[in-house]
């Protein structure tokens, strides 16, 4: 048996879901509608998330996976005991902004979604599990799309402010993690999820994509500031869906390419840790024309207000190439790059490359020198239960200890500062890029299929074992 170093004292090992993806109870106790709602399973999911067809409320001949999705609204309790038993420290989940804010304009917030997400804080913490709360996981009220265009309108800064303000108050003391954006660099390939984007024919994607990105970057600035005003104790961080990127060849057009499409997703994160626009950033607007409205005070706020840690999921690397005949891409991934003929890949065509992690570790730490937590790795797989329900899912136990290996490596090797480690979808979830149930990540088999059927049942997978082993030794035992 290999004997790892274990991670360093007080390591967050858990588990990371999304409200949309596994809630459900769509329209409970008052919750409003929202993008994440309306984007249905199936053909024309796609054109939806990225802005291409409007998509606004529930039409005839659709299936709307997070309508019921696992419906943890209502199995919290076993769903969290379950998260106990594997030792969780930490649980990520996301807010539903709409149970806060139903429409989103609100001056009050709905005393009913704010009780629920009491409940589930305290929840946690009898199990010793500390809440890391993804503020908005790529939902948007319904209403704020419809009557203000979503991010592209600075109106949401003051929206966004009064929810982050009432969630700050409220949860004093029950949670002190917390991320404002999930995955803030989707805005450039999925602009309707998150961003609540659509455009008309003709219109200046781009420009409407960075001018949203500007508002969602002082939201965030402001909430950190709050964040810290409220409570001093408040660790905010930013969230990047991370994966370096590798050229394709050493020829020195590879090279470059892979450091501009690096840079087109670090953009974010530069503005969040360091407090200001990078100068590439402004030479492309200027070359591109593209003109954004940046008030004064707003510079202000992203230089007083920066992230106090990084987090990130990892799922892959992906390839770049400046040469226009290299075209084989990765299979029907919105964020897919050049395919790489060193890496098998999932059954969904996710390519896999542990040593891509800790280059990624490595890359984001050297590039930052902020405190870093990997909130999201893992496998989506097709499971198959066995006469008595049982998933022995060995490909995902490899997945994850292949990951956690050069996780372990970038710490106790390279000296990465790693607060902790959340893997996607520890109970059975919603894709958020299919809409299918069949994509699975979870330690816990849930019963519900693509169609909507099942008995939302939930069955320890061998995983959970595996993991519940893992965090006991403080990763020192992954075999
Ligand atoms: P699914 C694409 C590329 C990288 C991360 O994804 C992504 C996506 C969206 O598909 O999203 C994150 O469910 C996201 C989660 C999502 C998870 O990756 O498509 O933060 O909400 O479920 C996995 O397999």
């Amino acid at each position: 048996m290999t004997q790892l170093k274990p991670f360093p004292e007080g390591f967050l090992w858990g588990g990371a879901t999304a409200a949309n993806q596994c809630e459900g109870a769509y329209d409970a106790d008052g919750r409003g509608l929202a993008n994440v709602d309306v984007v249905p399973i199936g053909e024309d999911r796609e054109a939806i998330i990225t802005g291409r067809k409007k998509m606004f409320d529930f039409e005839e001949g659709y299936f709307y996976p997070a309508k019921e999705s696992i419906d943890m609204y209502h199995h919290f309790k076993e769903d969290i005991a379950l998260f106990g038993e594997m030792g969780f420290k930490t649980y990520r989940l996301s807010i539903a902004w709409t149970r806060i804010f139903p429409k989103g304009d609100e001056e009050q917030p709905n005393e009913a979604g704010l009780k629920f997400y009491e409940d589930l804080f305290k929840e946690c913490h009898k199990y010793g599990i500390e809440p890391l709360v993804t503020i908005t996981h790529f939902d948007c009220p319904m209403h704020l799309i419809e009557k203000y265009g979503g991010w592209r309108n600075r109106k949401m800064l003051g929206f966004y402010e009064n929810l982050c303000r009432v969630l700050f108050n409220r949860y004093k003391g029950l949670v002190k993690y917390w991320l404002t954006f999930n995955e803030i660099n989707m805005i450039l390939h999925a602009p309707f999820m998150g961003a609540g984007l659509c455009f008309e024919e003709g219109e200046d994607v781009e420009q409407v994509k960075y001018q949203a990105a500007h508002h969602e970057l002082v939201a965030s600035a402001i909430a950190t500031k709050i964040a810290h005003e409220v409570d001093p104790e408040n660790k905010v961080g930013c969230m990047l869906a991370a994966g370096q990127y590798y050229p394709h060849t050493c020829h020195p057009r590879d090279v470059w390419e892979g450091l501009q499409e690096d840079r087109e997703n670090y953009f974010f994160i530069d503005v969040q840790a360091r407090g200001c626009y990078p100068n590439y950033a402004k030479k492309k607007w200027e070359r591109e024309g593209i003109e954004l409205d940046i008030h004064e005070e707003d510079l202000e706020l992203l230089k007083e207000h920066t992230v106090d840690f990084i987090s990130f999921s990892y799922y892959s690397s992906r390839v770049a190439s400046g040469d226009p005949a290299v075209k084989e891409k990765t299979a029907g991934n919105i964020f897919a790059s050049i395919k790489n003929p060193y890496l098998d890949a999932s059954e969904w065509g996710w390519q896999i490359d542990p040593l891509g992690f800790r280059i990624t570790l490595n890359s984001i730490w050297d590039r930052y020198q902020k405190p870093l937590f990997v909130v999201e790795n893992g496998l989506g797989a097709v499971d198959t239960p066995d006469e008595n329900g049982y998933v022995a899912d060995d490909y995902r136990i490899a997945y994850l200890r292949e990951h956690i290996k050069t996780m372990n490596d970038a710490v106790n090797e390279d000296g990465v500062v790693l607060w902790g480690y959340t893997t996607w979808g520890c109970i059975d979830l919603v894709s958020a890029g299919t809409g299918e149930m069949k994509k699975r990540y979870g330690f816990i088999y849930v019963d519900r299929d693509n169609d909507g059927n099942g008995t939302l049942k939930r069955t320890k997978k061998k995983s959970f074992d595996w993991y519940k082993k893992v965090v006991a030794t403080n990763g020192s035992d992954i075999e």
